[in-house]
């Protein structure tokens, strides 16, 4: 398992958290996900033979937030 902090730009709200959470624990190999909004930042514990940071990215900017 690996870990990874994405930098997510766009939340506004705590729907928008519940969105890109779906979005990230939709994504295969995800084990979890945990959204900060005041931070900016989605923390992700996910399987790397399974799905890549980049994968995980795009699964936020497709969910319409943005990341870097
Ligand atoms: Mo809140 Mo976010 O009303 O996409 S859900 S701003």
């Amino acid at each position: 398992m690996a870990t990874a902090t994405i930098t997510v730009k766009g939340m506004t709200c705590g729907g928008c958290v519940n969105s890109v959470t779906k979005a990230l624990t939709g994504v295969q190999g995800v084990q979890e996900a945990k959204v900060d909004l005041n931070g900016a930042t989605a923390t992700v514990t996910f399987d790397e033979n399974k799905t890549s940071v980049a994968s995980l990215k795009e699964a936020v900017d497709d969910a319409g937030y943005e990341t870097e």
